[in-house]
């Protein structure tokens, strides 16, 4: 059977995983596909994996659904949870997975330290720019002007540049993808499970239901349209200036 197929990834999928708790045209329903599909193309087995998940719909993506070994943990700490597991038992490939809220936030401390340490590690951040499953508040990721529940007149302070952040604080490999792209999301998330050291891949994720409603963004369609025409590739944005991207969100290997 070819591996990455809806078919062929059942076998990494709890029997009693569906229906999941996620909005209808929420990208983490994607991006749990697509992590699924590139941990089936590398042939791996749930048996060798951990998945660690906070509090937040993006801690929903591998629990209860993988049918591997996950931890829910509190909310935030799902690095401190991973490197325990870790250091454990070094023969486990750990996996985190977390919403913008839950690494970056109140996660934040953990995220930079895990990257200065370099814990062998692979963390991903399913960004959808909002605290989605307590109603949308502001995050560090929301861009600024950006409508949510806790700012309606438009969020007054700038973003974390997520990548860039765990970059500087010494990540081993470090990329952005959306969930529309998703085949070089699929190598990202290939290079970043092989690659040793602590690997952080962050996907932008569409919320139609709280950060899109708010931010005329409001279907799922032109969720994915607003991540293809606002995405522009690392390479080309190395060649364009502040205000041109400043709507932008850049993609691509930050650090490789
Ligand atoms: C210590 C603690 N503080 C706050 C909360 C409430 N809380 C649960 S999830 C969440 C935010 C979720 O946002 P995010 O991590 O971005 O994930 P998303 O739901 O958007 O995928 C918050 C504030 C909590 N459960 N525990």
């Amino acid at each position: 059977m070819k591996a990455g197929t809806t078919t062929s990834i059942k076998r990494l999928i709890r029997p009693d995983a569906f229906p999941t708790p996620f909005c209808a045209g929420c990208g983490h329903g994607i991006l749990m596909g697509t992590i699924l599909r590139a941990i089936d193309m590398l042939g791996w087995d749930m048996d060798e994996m951990l998945f660690v998940s906070g509090i937040g719909c993006g801690g929903w993506i591998p629990s209860p659904h993988y049918a591997a070994d996950t931890l829910h943990v509190t909310h935030g700490r799902p690095v401190a949870f991973a490197t325990g597991a870790k250091l454990h038992n070094p023969a486990l490939k750990v996996v985190v997975i977390g919403g913008d809220g839950d690494l970056a936030s109140i996660g934040g401390n953990h995220l930079i330290h895990g990257a200065r340490r370099n814990t062998d590690l692979t963390v991903i951040c399913a960004n959808n720019r909002t605290y989605g499953m307590t109603g949308g508040q502001v995050t560090p990721t929301t861009p600024q002007g950006a409508r949510t529940l806790t700012t309606p007149d438009g969020n007054p302070d700038r973003p974390f540049d997520l990548c860039r952040l765990v970059a500087a604080a010494g990540a081993s490999y470090v990329a952005r993808y959306s969930v529309y792209h998703i085949r070089p999301l699929i190598r990202a998330l290939q290079t970043a499970l092989q690659h040793p050291g602590f690997c952080f891949v962050e996907v932008l994720s569409g919320c139609p239901t709280q950060y899109g409603r708010r931010n005329d963004i409001d279907s799922p369609a032109a969720m994915l349209r607003y991540f293809r025409d606002h995405s522009v590739n690392i390479a080309r944005a190395q060649f364009m200036t502040e205000t041109e991207l400043a709507d932008k969100i850049v993609i691509g290997e930050f650090v490789r």
